[in-house]
């Protein structure tokens, strides 16, 4: 089958998975202005890798789809979601579903992705109108993943994988954070990726105590430990990463608190499968830390989805007792951090197999004490 055909049937079963909720709720469309989303359902791409800008809305009914973009976008989107009518939508987005949506319309939107402000647009463009925030959780759609789905995730993470290891070999005692940080970007497009998925994070020494710290002038010394958290995107794609490594020599109580997070990740590793809830692969990390002795400082979720969105359902975290679904892709990321010495965290990125997981990553960027 040819690559077009094959993208269009994706596309097609997807769209028809969301209209059976559509109709399930008695609705008469539904909207999508959740980035992620639009991409899923239609096929549209036009934006950054950081999915920083909105460049249009999805309207969806039990007969049409309609595509509303602007005129930056419109040629594009009419390449790219074939399957939709593309509508120039210059100044109100209430204004032109109101065309589209008949009389008395009832309209699901998501919750999540809609400002107060575009609720109230909407309500004044319509004579009568019923919007019902979020009358299904349309991302839970996006949870398991397709063969190509986890093809494009894997090859983001090989990229990354490349990337992390140059820099494994080049970081040096003197190196700053913002350095480190430019040299993975660089290379996440040099390796073929359209760039980082999110900003890149690079925290030395006292600093990787703040688990997500944006690098800035800091020059890494010998005593210090570094943690990296990036990730490239690869065809609308991302993959998270976090390694934690040192120019120089590693100290007893480093060594100490490395060891006690690789172990959690690994007892982790070794239970997560299909079915398992969520809480149960987070609680057996966290026990182990707390066991440990360092209970109070591992604040974060044990990890998160992966796939358009860096961070997606399902959260690995102590509330979430769903069971794990076959084809998700999750992280993996204990950490300890203690304020004003420093801190360790390490995430890999599993996929939920039928008959288990596979661990997706592939580099030895791992102390082994
Ligand atoms: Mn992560």
């Amino acid at each position: 089958m040819k690559k077009e055909v094959e993208e269009k049937n994706i596309i097609e079963n997807r769209i028809e998975a969301l209209r059976k909720e559509i109709k399930e709720h008695k609705l008469t469309g539904f909207l999508i202005t959740c980035q992620e989303n639009r991409r899923y359902f239609s096929g549209f791409k036009a934006t950054d890798p950081m999915l920083t800008e909105s460049s249009g809305s999805l309207f969806i009914t039990d007969k049409k789809l309609y595509l509303l973009t602007d005129s930056r976008y419109v040629l594009a989107a009419a390449e790219e979601a074939p399957l939709f009518e593309v509508i120039d939508c210059q100044v109100s987005l209430g204004g032109a579903v109101a065309k589209l949506a008949g009389n008395n319309p009832i309209i699901g939107f998501e919750a999540e992705n809609l400002t107060v402000a575009r609720e109230h647009e909407f309500k004044r463009s319509f004579k009568r109108v019923e919007l019902v925030p979020s009358p299904m959780n349309v991302s839970s759609l996006r949870i398991s993943k397709s063969p190509q789905e986890i093809a494009d995730i894997t090859k983001a993470l090989r990229i990354t994988e490349k990337a992390i290891g140059l820099l494994w070999d080049e970081l040096k005692v003197g190196s700053t954070e913002s350095w480190a940080a430019w040299f993975l970007d660089r290379h996440f497009r040099d390796l073929g990726g359209e760039g980082p998925a999110f900003e890149t994070i690079v925290a030395a020494g006292p600093r990787a105590a703040l688990p997500h710290a944006s690098p800035g002038s800091k020059k890494i010394t010998a005593s210090e430990m570094v943690v990296i958290d990036c990730g490239a995107r690869y065809n609308g794609y991302a993959s998270d990463i976090t390694r934690t490594m040192t120019p120089g020599k590693i100290l007893p109580w480093q060594k100490e608190i490395y060891r006690i997070v690789r172990e959690a990740q690994l007892k982790a590793l070794e239970i997560i499968g299909p079915g398992v809830p969520a809480n149960v692969v987070d609680k057996v990390a966290r026990n182990h830390i707390f066991e440990a002795g360092y209970g109070d400082y591992f604040g974060h979720s044990l990890g998160h989805g992966v796939g358009l969105a860096v961070h997606e359902a399902p959260s690995l975290n102590p509330i979430n007792k769903k069971p794990l679904e076959v084809g998700s892709v999750v992280t993996i990321e204990p950490g300890i951090y203690l304020p004003n010495r420093g801190g360790v965290r390490l995430e890999q990125l599993v996929l939920i197999t039928e008959n288990g997981k596979k661990v997706l990553n592939s580099d030895k960027h791992f102390y082994d004490f």
